[in-house]
């Protein structure tokens, strides 16, 4: 399982919407490893281009710093929450550099790159063309509305309009390739009319921090180019030192090429579902095997955007409530796919959940563990939820196959509340006052302890820190893998009491 985060400017801060995609990735990565799955789980920085360079100018320090700064900050961020990513990749480390070189070099000897020019408005002070419509009428930049110049400059372009009809065919053959539908539909929508050539080239006088090409060094690659190879680079496919025909272009067996996932926001979908599979049908190399798509979050019904100051930082959430109760937050408020919001009172709601239900339903259990049958749990044969525990595995598992993932977290929770309602039922608070029902209360305990096994392991992909204390409070020095979970002998057990999982924050 080779799974993939775009890989993040390292012009910006890390916030909450680059903390969505990588839990969703880290989650799912949890889950594939449970069930037994070799996972290579993909995240990094995108180090390259104007944005970078402008940026890096702006703060008055050398591209490359700002990259090492902001590098690691995005590291410092994901060990802060938890994220068990398996590769970290930067796009100015050397073997990036050497794949992408060998990459256009690959698509020029194909035949699938020409020299032209482009013409367009460009700004000096912007360094960057403007269409004519972001002109208007005054022909002056839109942005700090200076003049601007018509420029003709050399750019390579590569024949993205010649796999056009592949590409259509490639969508309506792979039904499931684009998720959700709708963002399928959206890049058919876009494939109805002419694709054009990618000008995958900036000349050097203009732009000098980027890759150089291979077959003109005065021209720097288009950063995008150099960002999706990204994925291709982690894959181990493709060895730049190896003499031409053994570089792996023919060949990926052995290597982590396809990914079988890549996730991104929808705002880089065609770059992801047009560019990216087009460059590699040009490499003839096999496409991603799925490209699920997420909706974006808004603060409020605002955009969350720098010059409105309402950025929401991931690491003030992470610092009241932990890591865990941000994850859960995210990944069960969001639809996966669609879009949602960020407001205090609904982040306060679902934490909510994990405490009253989640937390409420160990403390009980281990405590009545310990008040009732000093810690040890008790053999008792049948077990009251049965039916709950084998329906939550099934549900929990076709939504997260079918990258539903919001829908398992709520199955995972549905069992919680199960067995809270099962408490309430058999009151083991009176099974352990009358000495006649002690059979009973065995079969209670049981019950409830079995439950909680199977609910660590549940919840362990989205809250791995709060499930490893559950386990250890079990006795157990790790989160089980589901299957032991359903099968370990609970007489292996020791139960110690816990403090609340999810304690109380004042708002
Ligand atoms: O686009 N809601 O990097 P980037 C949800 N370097 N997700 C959000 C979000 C929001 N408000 N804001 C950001 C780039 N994201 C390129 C990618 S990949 C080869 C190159 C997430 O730093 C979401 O995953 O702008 C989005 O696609 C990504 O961050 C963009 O991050």
């Amino acid at each position: 399982m080779y799974l993939t985060t775009p890989i993040y400017y390292a012009s910006g801060e890390p916030h909450i919407g680059h903390a969505y995609t990588t839990f969703l990735a880290d989650t799912l990565a949890r889950y594939h490893r449970q069930a037994g799955a070799d996972v290579l789980f993909l995240t990094g920085t995108d180090e390259h281009g104007q944005k970078i360079q402008e940026e890096a100018s702006r703060r008055g320090m050398a591209p490359i710093e700002l990259c090492d700064a902001m590098a690691d900050r995005f590291r410092e961020a994901w060990a802060a929450l938890d994220i068990t990513y398996d590769r970290f990749i930067r796009t100015t480390e050397p073997e990036h550099v050497g794949v992408v070189r060998a990459f256009v070099q690959r698509l020029m000897d194909r035949g699938h790159i020409y020299a032209s020019e482009y013409e367009g408005w460009y700004s000096v002070h912007e360094e960057r063309f403007f269409t004519e419509k972001e002109l208007g009428p005054e022909r002056t930049d839109p942005i700090a509305g200076r003049p601007v110049e018509r420029i003709r400059e050399k750019n390579y372009f590569f024949r993205m309009s010649s796999f056009q009809e592949a590409l259509i065919r490639h969508i309506h053959d792979h039904p499931d390739w684009i998720h959700p539908e709708s963002r399928r539909n959206e890049v058919l929508g876009f494939l109805n009319k002419p694709l054009e050539d990618l000008s995958i080239s900036r000349p050097k006088s203009r732009l000098a921090w980027g890759i150089p090409l291979p077959f003109d060094e005065d021209h720097v690659t288009y950063v995008w180019v150099d960002a999706l190879v990204n994925y291709l680079t982690a894959s181990g496919a493709i060895r730049p030192d190896a003499p031409a025909g053994e570089q792996g272009f023919e060949d990926v067996t052995g290597s982590r090429w396809p990914a079988d996932l890549h996730l991104i926001g929808k705002d880089i979908l065609t770059t992801h579902a047009v560019y990216w599979p087009t460059l590699l049908m040009g490499a003839g190399l096999p496409l991603p095997r799925r490209i699920l798509t997420h909706g974006w979050w808004v603060v409020g019904e605002t955009k969350m955007s720098k010059s409105l100051g309402n950025v929401v930082d991931p690491m003030e959430l992470h610092t009241t409530f932990g890591g865990d109760a941000l994850r859960w937050f995210l990944l069960r408020e969001m639809p996966t796919g669609g879009d949602a919001s960020y407001t205090p009172e609904r982040f306060l709601t679902r934490y909510g959940e994990l405490s009253n239900v989640l937390g409420n339903l160990a403390s009980r259990t281990t405590s009545m563990i310990v008040r009732y049958r000093g810690g040890e749990v008790p053999a008792a044969g049948g077990n009251g939820l049965d039916d709950a525990i084998r329906a939550a595995l099934q549900e929990v598992s076709s939504a997260m196959e079918e990258l539903r993932v919001h829908e398992a977290l709520a199955e995972a929770m549905a069992l919680a509340r199960s067995a809270n309602v099962y408490i309430e039922q058999r009151e083991p608070w009176a099974q352990a006052k009358d000495p006649g029902l002690g059979g009973d209360l065995d079969e209670t305990l049981a019950t409830l302890a079995r439950t909680l096994l199977v609910l660590a392991a549940l919840f362990e992909p989205v809250l791995p820190r709060r499930m490893a204390d559950l386990a250890g409070s079990l006795g157990l020095p790790g989160v089980p893998r589901l299957e032991e979970a359903v099968t370990l002998p609970l007489d292996t057990l020791s139960v110690s009491k816990m403090g609340p999982l999810f304690p109380r924050v004042d708002a």
